[in-house]
């Protein structure tokens, strides 16, 4: 699947249409990447965020870029880790393909860039967020043909490590 690449680095950095935002139920910025994504996007992004409502659980909504590369946003919320039982697998998956849905919808976005959702302040277990991570992308990118390319993009060497061996089991030819 070479439409699906795993690299080590900063999202906000990123030269695609759409980085995707791992925040928070109120939309009003936070910490991690969350805080990395606003202080680059600049103010007029929290004012744009203030007026969508917040956002649920597995969902998505889109803002503008602004000073980012990235000419959008979609914001998405991922799971608080809570032990495995209260569908926190489930609730990431949607995160996932909430999110490329959102930018086949919104129309024009070809190249898309996650973060590890919920794998930082939210605690969910990295090697088990890694693995649905990369099959939700995978089976999204299969049945739709606008996606050109997807990044997963890690901030630090363990994340980057986890993600790419899920890529290497779940991309392999059976
Ligand atoms: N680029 C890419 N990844 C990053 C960056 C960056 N610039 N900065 C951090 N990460 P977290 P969560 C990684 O905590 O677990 C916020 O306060 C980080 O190393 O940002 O979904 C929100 O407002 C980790 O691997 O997101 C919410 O309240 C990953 O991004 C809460 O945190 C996710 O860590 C959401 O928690």
């Amino acid at each position: 699947m070479d439409r699906f690449e795993v690299i080590k680095g900063d999202i906000t950095k990123q030269n695609v249409d759409a980085i995707v935002n791992a925040a928070n139920h109120s939309l009003l910025g936070g910490g991690g990447v969350d805080g990395a994504i606003h202080r680059a996007a600049g103010p007029q992004l929290l004012g744009e965020c203030k007026k969508l409502n917040g956002c649920r659980t597995g969902e998505a909504k889109i803002t503008k870029g602004y000073k980012l590369p990235a000419k959008w946003v979609i914001h998405t919320v991922g799971p608080v880790w809570r032990g495995g039982n209260r569908e926190e697998d489930t609730l990431l998956g949607a995160c996932y393909r909430n999110s490329l849905e959102l930018a086949v919808r919104n129309g024009g976005i070809k190249t898309v860039a996650f973060p590890s959702i919920s794998t930082g302040a939210y605690l969910f277990p990295v090697d088990r967020a890694a693995g649905i991570a990369v099959q939700e992308i995978i089976r999204f990118l299969e049945i739709n043909a606008s996606i050109e390319k997807v990044l997963m993009v890690c901030f630090d060497d363990q994340t980057y490590r986890v993600y790419q061996e899920a890529a290497i089991n779940l991309t392999r030819p059976q």
